[in-house]
């Protein structure tokens, strides 16, 4: 599944720097469109020790699309170019908690409270646009639309509904950002890195309150780092008490907050990270390689990760009867590999 991210927050606060920090290794767009859109690998150490054992002749990562929203006043919210954030799976708020030039002192918690009022305000227009041309809404479609509108209007995000499945299908062409599941940045002055500052922890506390989690960085000393050569990058990393790039941090967050996971197929073409949902089942998990699969499913064969090291190679892993046999209603589990038989 295609992971897009869309980097939020009030202006100034270092959205533009955390997109260079997370994607300065890789190519700048996607799809051949010009936009502040650009896909990152996704750092796996079991994905690199996987093309050790077979040497492939490629390794693919997972990816994961950023997006960085465009400047202005305020949250720059009315920009057109909103719409592509509008896609995004979810967002990630970056949080000022660096002394700034004419915005002065960092004010994480106020910062946080008007974003939100902003992406409020952002999707009550959409709404309230929504229905005032009630006559194009089914039933269903006003009824949820009706249940939004007043929280919305009133800024109060703790009031939000919680709507089921069916419902939140409703709503999503609408791409309503205070629905999106939110990730908070608290975007640290150098010398806050590893602190655990007061502004890091009211970034923290607020994720918390929001059932989310908060990663901690430093936008503009990472994404200095993110131009060196990657030798050179982890030695500096340590050097500024980096233990966990922003990236890294940024794609364990959202994997947790999103119920996603990692999964391998290995071999001497191609060893390659997918990612699924938790729980998905084996034709799922099949369906994320190619549809065929999942169409033509007809067994899995699959080894956890740290079984097949022990075994050493597959030869080994099949002797010792390590490799399993599954059907189609077995659930993939975090980080094991998996060879898909198929017949179409
Ligand atoms: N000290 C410090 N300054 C930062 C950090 N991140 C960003 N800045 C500075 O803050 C200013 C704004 O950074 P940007 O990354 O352009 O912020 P932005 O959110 O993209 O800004 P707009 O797109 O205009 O809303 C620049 O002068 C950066 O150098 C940081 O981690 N520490
Ligand atoms: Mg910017």
């Amino acid at each position: 599944m295609a992971l897009a991210i869309g980097i939020t927050g009030l202006a100034q606060s270092g959205k533009s720097s955390l997109f260079q920090a997370l994607t300065a290794a890789s190519q700048g767009d996607v799809g051949g469109k010009r936009l502040p859109m650009a896909r990152a690998p996704v750092p796996d150490e079991r994905l690199d020790r996987l093309s050790a054992v077979f040497h492939p002749k490629k390794t693919t990562p997972a990816t994961v699309d950023f997006l960085d929203m465009p400047g202005g006043s305020g949250t720059g919210l009315g920009d057109q170019a909103l719409g592509e954030i509008r896609t995004a799976t979810a967002l990630v708020e970056v949080v000022r908690c660096f002394p700034h030039g004419y915005l002065g002192e960092p004010t994480p918690q106020k910062d946080m409270e008007d974003f939100e009022l902003e992406i409020m305000l952002a999707d009550l227009k959409i709404v309230e646009g929504r229905l005032e041309r009630a006559k194009k809404l089914t039933p269903p479609e006003k009824a949820v639309l009706e249940r939004l509108q007043p929280p919305l209007a009133a800024g109060d995000f703790t009031a939000l509904p919680e709507f089921d499945a069916e419902e939140l299908k409703l709503l999503s062409g609408m791409g309503l950002l205070s629905l999106k599941p939110r990730i908070y940045c608290a975007n640290l002055a150098e010398d806050l890195m590893g602190k655990n500052s007061e502004h890091e922890q009211t970034v923290r506390a607020m994720a918390s309150r929001r059932g989310t989690r908060a990663i901690a960085t430093s936008a503009l000393l990472e994404s200095e780092v993110a131009q060196l050569e990657a030798e050179e990058r982890q030695v500096f990393l340590q050097d500024l008490g980096i233990q966990e790039t922003g990236l890294s941090q940024l794609v364990r967050a959202s994997y947790e907050r999103l119920g996603l996971m990692t999964f391998f197929t290995v071999g001497e073409d191609e060893c390659r990270a997918w990612t699924v949902r938790q729980h998905a089942r084996a034709p799922e998990a099949a369906g994320a390689i190619h549809s065929d699969l999942e169409r033509g499913f007809i067994r899995a064969e699959v080894i956890g990760y740290d079984t097949f090291l022990s075994c050493g190679s597959m030869a080994a892993a099949k002797d010792q009867g390590k490799l399993r046999v599954e059907g189609k209603d077995y659930e993939v589990h975090e980080g094991e590999i998996v060879h898909i038989r198929f017949n179409v």
